[in-house]
């Protein structure tokens, strides 16, 4: 059944915001502009967040990668529209924005908040509309949720939902059918996006791969059939990209290399963008593993400045890599591919996935020895998903191993929709986790390092470097927040990493920046919360209820603990006449209790005098470090009393009413 036949027909719909601009087109010559707002929804925290990192060793980054879907929607847009981009990982979402249109993208991880964002703005009058990778992938998890829906790549079916609103004549589903010619790319719009907040700018080439891998939804989504932009769109991007300050920047390819022949042309007019240009920039991407087979597209590689390369390695198990339908990395020798690629100065970060229907409890050690022996520091390890739509999905389906109940969206999360075939799901789970506690132990990090200085010749940096103050500073906070707090046993394994040619000591530190961050990651998220973290929750509740009996027995103050993802929650809710002391007290304490980033807090506001507003919005902005470890709901009425601030970081909208 056609989803455009289940929606409701937009006439059925009335909107403020269209009668507005009705009015406009009746009393002006010229189209008033239509103010849209895009935003990238915070995506829980991830692998890739980078978290720890970001907050306590980058200077100016809070995240890898900007939202490079939505530049590229903006730059699709008529040019008398105005167009805003808010990226929640770095920025305030506005509540009552200045919007005629308020479009939310997402990824499956970040569905829920999208879904939040979508009914949030819907409530205000706002018009809203869905888009992103999981919009493309299934447009009917998004059906009702939003005024419209935009499924697949855009260029040709935005601008024609663009006319159609301003037409009124909208539809409730927007669906690309075909391919877009990759030559109708506009230069994205880079210059709505604040790029010193994020690690690396993000560009794209192509989109399509020729493989055939039975997991992969890329195949699904963009075809088998790698369709490019030219190398002068490219270059159009890389000035658009240098204007902005851009130093380092992410081909977002699935596979740069996916038609080796406009791959080589690409790179040779970027070894000469580079040269003309004084080599502004650093270069990373993904590619296929053959890269290692093909001497003159390595040379390119390392010539046109690329300093990292992400590979989906997946597993040294031949068999899993046959049955999977990932043949193309059969046909060489897995670890002398990898150090084929150092050997040209490139690093590499790579994807593997526990959970083939051929592994067994060996795979563990299997995945083990080939990430330490090749030397892969950013190796992002993965639990075998089946996205919808892929024949994975299909053939586990008809074999009745998908769990249902599991959101198939991040797949570094400890579970997964899948049924292992040749263990339990709890041995996979668990084999999964020590996995990772070993690849991120001290012992980890430094052998990792270790065998990659062994084969990689030279980081291939002309581009790039951070200016040396930054670089120093980096260094000195790398010392101080992550191989100090480690002990003897880390400060002796860091200095044993060191030992290799002193040109290659920026990345070794990199490197411990990297492995650190992921060893937060794998503790917050893997690793059972001790008694001492609960203990700490407990006493905190406790101390408030004991300081405050009398607020708790009328009820103005209540708290419970509860468990969030293993962890502690505590449930705190205010309603009524509050003591100012409390809040006071209340701010210490939580102080000290969110300190343990495992903690968490959802604060419900339900009433609170007004006297007490400002006092209470500071209490917000103090919490808007903690991130995603905080939740607060609010009273409705209570929204524009309160610091702005504040509550377009933390507030959860959903569940505020
Ligand atoms: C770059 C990238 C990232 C970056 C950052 C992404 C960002 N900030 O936007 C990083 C490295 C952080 C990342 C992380 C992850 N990613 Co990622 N990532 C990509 C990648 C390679 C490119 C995305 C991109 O920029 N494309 C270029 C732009 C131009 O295309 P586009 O996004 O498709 O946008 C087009 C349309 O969708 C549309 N559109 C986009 N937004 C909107 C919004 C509206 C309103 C409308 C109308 C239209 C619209 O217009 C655009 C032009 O046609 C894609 C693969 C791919 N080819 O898409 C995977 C991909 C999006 N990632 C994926 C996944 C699973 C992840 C992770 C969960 C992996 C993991 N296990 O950790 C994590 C999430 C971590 C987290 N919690 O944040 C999946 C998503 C699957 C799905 N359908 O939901 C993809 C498709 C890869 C895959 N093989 O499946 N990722
Ligand atoms: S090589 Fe990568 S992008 Fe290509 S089909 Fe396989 S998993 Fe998908």
């Amino acid at each position: 059944m056609s989803l455009m036949s289940t929606i409701a027909p937009p006439q059925d719909i009335t909107f403020m915001n269209l009668t507005v601009l009705n009015d406009r087109h009746s009393h002006l010559d010229k189209p008033q502009p239509v103010r849209l707002l895009l935003i990238n929804p915070r995506p829980p925290d991830s692998f890739w967040s980078f978290r720890w990192a970001m907050d306590r060793i980058m200077v100016h980054e809070r995240t890898p990668n900007p939202p490079l879907g939505l530049a590229t929607l903006a730059g699709l847009c008529p040019d008398h529209w105005q167009v805003t981009i808010v990226d929640e990982v770095i920025e305030a979402t506005p509540l009552r924005p200045h919007a005629d249109i308020v479009g939310v993208c997402g990824m499956g991880v970040q569905h829920p908040r999208q879904r939040e964002l979508l009914e949030y703005y819907r409530r205000q009058g706002y018009f809203t509309v869905a888009g992103g990778s999981f919009a493309s992938l299934c447009p009917e998890s998004l059906e009702g949720l939003a005024d419209c829906v935009v499924a697949g790549e855009a260029e040709y079916i935005w601008p024609q939902f663009c006319a159609d609103y301003e037409a009124q004549r909208h539809q409730p589903l927007y669906v690309e059918r075909g391919e877009v010619d990759m030559s109708d790319v506009p230069v994205p719009r880079f210059d709505l996006l604040d790029l010193s907040r994020y690690g690396t700018a993000s560009l794209q080439f192509s989109r399509g791969c020729p493989y055939q891998c039975e997991f992969c939804d890329i195949i699904v989504m963009f075809g088998r059939k790698p369709r490019t932009k030219t190398p002068a769109q490219i270059g159009r991007e890389l000035d658009a990209l240098r204007a902005q300050g851009a130093r380092s920047a992410f081909f977002v390819d699935d596979n740069l290399i996916g038609n080796k022949k406009v791959a080589k042309e690409l790179l040779r007019y970027l070894v000469d963008y580079q040269k003309r240009h004084g080599y502004p920039f650093k270069f990373g991407t993904e590619a296929s593993l053959n890269l290692a087979e093909d001497p003159e597209l390595l040379g390119l590689f390392r010539d046109a400045g690329f300093a990292w390369v992400f590979l989906g390695i997946e597993t040294p198990d031949v068999a899993s890599l046959k049955a999977s339908g990932k043949t193309q990395n059969t046909k060489t020798d897995l670890l002398e591919a990898v150090r084929t690629i150092y050997a040209y100065g490139i690093d590499i970060f790579a994807g593997f996935i526990i959970g083939f229907d051929n592994d067994t409890v060996e795979a563990f050690d299997r995945q083990y020895r080939f990430i330490v022996d090749a030397g892969i520091q950013v190796a992002m390890v993965g639990l075998l998903t089946a996205l919808p739509r892929t024949p994975l999905y299909q053939r586990l389906e008809a074999e009745g191993r998908v769990r249902h109940e599991v959101m198939a969206g991040d797949n570094t999360r400890a579970r997964t929709n899948v049924l292992p075939k040749n263990m339990s799901y709890n041995q996979m789970i668990a084999g999964y986790k020590d996995l990772y506690r070993r690849l991120f132990s001290d012992h980890g990090i430094a052998c990792r390092i270790r065998n990659k200085t062994r084969h990689l010749r030279l980081p291939s940096g002309q581009g790039e470097n951070e200016p040396l103050g930054t670089q120093l500073r980096l260094l000195w906070r790398t010392l101080l927040r992550g191989i100090w707090p480690g002990g003897p046993t880390r400060w002796w394994r860091f200095a044993g990493s060191l030992c290799c040619p002193p040109r290659l000591w920026p990345l070794v530190v990199t490197d411990w920046v990297r492995g650190l961050s992921m060893r937060h990651y794998v503790q917050r998220h893997f690793a059972p919360t001790p008694n001492r973290v609960w203990r700490r929750a407990a006493d905190a509740m406790g101390q408030l209820r004991r300081r405050f009996g009398p607020a708790f027995e009328q009820g103005s103050v209540t708290a419970t603990l509860d468990a969030v993802d293993d962890a502690p929650n505590l449930v705190l809710t205010l309603n009524g006449d509050i003591d100012e002391e409390f809040l006071h007290e209340t701010r210490r304490r939580l102080r000290r209790m969110l300190r343990d980033r495992r903690v968490r807090l959802s604060l419900r506001i339900e009433c609170i005098k007004t006297n007490q507003h400002e006092l209470l919005s500071q209490i917000l902005e103090h919490l808007v470090q903690y991130r995603d470890q905080v939740r607060v709901y609010l009273h409705e009425s209570l929204r524009d009393q309160l610091s702005a601030h504040a509550l377009h970081q933390v507030i959860h909208f959903g569940l505020a009413s």
